[in-house]
């Protein structure tokens, strides 16, 4: 499956993957031995491939001519493509789409090859050995489409509140592959509105972006849990004949700040979630649809209104269900804990300012992202840290003036990069990194924030908290790593932040226990994060009834 709904009615679309591949190791043991392997894939899942780091080629073959253009949704983590034995694109990181187009090309049968590279080393500044797991595959959808002289690159639209009348900006993007200029037309439809341009002349080899307001007198808007969606059409035409569309969904819903409230739609929300990562003993990140659609389901069952896609861009199967489903997310390019030397890796900047090129575009029209954030715990208390942060902070606001930005920070009190985004978040974790009770913890860095930094006055989200338990780990004596241990740590920290006048809301750290990378075995039992709620398998702790009870206790508005 590639989306949730059929985003092309004239384009032909295809997806490559969701059949068998071959797949042949460029290392180890296996090294040039071929296997058929069900695609989206994860080799960790394959049985003789569960810590295989290296690189692995996974070929298909497709029928095709003329122009087309291929969509990765997700190759883990680096990827090199080859079409008929030539080199075609290259792509780094695991969690954002890209995609090639390929003109002239003869009718018939063609091999598409990725060579996949999960490994290591300084040219990958952002997967590194962490605590959650780089996997290796095509972990999300290949997509085939066959296009014509022009096409719909990019569809965006911008619902807004202007004077209390809902208003909808769309903005359309065709682009002009031949090589000569073209003159078409162009229509848009955005709910039950229309709009039309005649005769548009894109030169040869060029593109061009037309913009459009509507306004609306009647709308349902996207709410948590009462989620309207409505669709938004482009077309080009020539000759009375359609060439090529684009259907994209949006909701009528307005976020922004007011004094240190975050407003949906005028209402001041109070955030309860869990952090998620796209995690699965049986898939890895490379989740099928039902495995996505069951974590959200015992997240909405959780009383949870929002999650948090931790510490990268997630699937777009994944951000369809949230708009479907009214679940408000907060999504961040790809860092976990990246150190001022980490960040000083020259590929550093040039590959987390990708991902965030990479993410917003493609993720723009989901109601349910409601925030962009950066840097999961990165540097933001160093000179350079926070060079760095302005800098993503500028390009979020350069592709996206729409949403509120933010930052998930654990320097406690040292932080000096409050000032830059619109939101202030902090991952804490009294009652398992240190035994500070909660509300004490808190506090201080409330006060901290309030009366030492430029974050003053900010909206102030804490977006981790929690502790360990293995499942099925019981006793009497409650230490650490027991599920009684998590049950009663959880129930002392949701009620200090729920509790506190000045938190806008809390992730819980975690929605589920999450493979590792192996370096990351001290302090970790098992190699696993192991504060889900969760197990790895979805088997609930003890503290799953009691997140779910102080959740259901407490309204989704202020
Ligand atoms: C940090 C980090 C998470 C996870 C967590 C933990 O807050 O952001 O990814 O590693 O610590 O489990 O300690």
């Amino acid at each position: 499956m590639i989306r949730t709904f059929t985003t092309h009615n004239v384009r032909k679309q295809q997806e490559l993957t969701g059949s068998l591949w071959e797949f042949t190791p460029c290392q180890g043991e296996y090294e040039g031995r071929t296997f058929q392997v069900a695609t989206p894939c994860c080799w960790e899942n394959l049985p003789d491939f569960s810590d295989y780091r290296g690189e692995g080629i996974f070929r298909t073959k497709f029928y095709a001519g003329g122009t087309i253009r291929l969509e990765f949704k997700g190759v883990s983590h680096t990827a090199c493509v080859t079409l008929d034995g030539k080199e075609i694109d290259s792509h780094y990181n695991a969690y954002t789409a890209f995609s090639v187009i390929v003109k002239d090309l003869g009718e018939g049968e063609h091999t598409l090859a990725i060579r996949a590279d999960n490994r290591f080393g300084i040219g990958s500044a952002l997967h590194i050995p962490n605590d959650y797991m780089s996997y290796g595959g095509v972990s999300r959808p290949v997509v085939l489409e066959q296009l014509g002289g022009l096409y719909i690159r990019q569809l965006h639209i911008t619902p807004h509140l202007a004077n209390g009348k809902w208003m909808a900006k769309a903005e359309i993007t065709a682009v002009n592959l031949s090589e000569k200029d073209q003159a078409v037309d162009v229509g848009i439809s955005v709910a039950d509105r229309a709009h039309r341009w005649e005769a548009v002349t894109i030169r040869a080899d060029e593109e061009v972006t037309l913009c459009q307001d509507f306004s609306f007198d009647q709308v349902e808007t996207w709410e948590i849990g009462k989620p309207h969606l409505y669709a938004a059409r482009a077309e080009l035409e020539q000759g009375g004949r359609k060439v090529d569309d684009l259907i994209d969904r949006f909701g009528f819903r307005e976020i922004r700040t007011d004094k240190n409230r975050i407003l949906l739609n005028g209402r001041a929300v109070r955030i309860k979630g869990f952090c998620r990562h796209e995690d699965h003993p049986q898939f890895g990140c490379a989740l099928p649809y039902a495995a996505v659609a069951a974590d959200i389901e015992l997240i909405r069952h959780l009383g949870a209104n929002s999650i948090r896609a931790v510490h990268y861009p997630d699937d777009e199967i994944f951000l369809d269900l949230c708009d479907e489903q009214g679940i408000l997310v907060w999504e961040e390019n790809h860092a976990r804990g990246l150190s001022l030397e980490n960040m000083q890796n020259p590929n550093f900047e040039p590959q987390a300012e990708a991902v965030i090129r990479e993410m917003i575009p493609l993720h723009y029209n989901h109601p349910c992202i409601y925030i962009w954030g950066i840097l999961n715990e990165c540097a933001s208390h160093s000179e350079y840290g926070k060079e760095c942060y302005g800098k993503q902070y500028d390009i979020i606001r350069s592709l996206d003036a729409s949403r509120p930005r933010s930052s998930a920070s654990c320097q406690f009190k040292t932080d000096i990069c409050l000032g830059l985004p619109e939101v202030v978040s902090y991952n804490i974790y009294p009652l398992w990194y240190h035994d500070t009770p909660p509300a004490e913890y808190l506090d201080d860095l409330y006060r901290w924030v309030q009366d030492e930094t430029e974050g003053s006055g900010k909206p102030f989200l804490i977006t981790e908290i929690g502790a360990g338990a293995i499942y099925g780990c019981r006793n009497n004596h409650h230490a650490k790593w027991t599920e009684e241990y998590q049950a009663q740590a959880l129930e002392k920290q949701l009620a200090a932040v729920l509790e506190h006048e000045g938190c806008s809301g809390v992730y819980v750290w975690q929605f589920c226990d999450v493979r590792i990378s192996d370096e990351w075995f001290g302090g970790r039992p098992r190699t696993m994060n192991n504060k889900g709620i969760v197990d790895e398998y979805r088997r609930r702790k003890l503290s799953y009834d009691v997140v779910k009870r102080i959740f259901e206790s407490y309204p989704d508005y202020f």
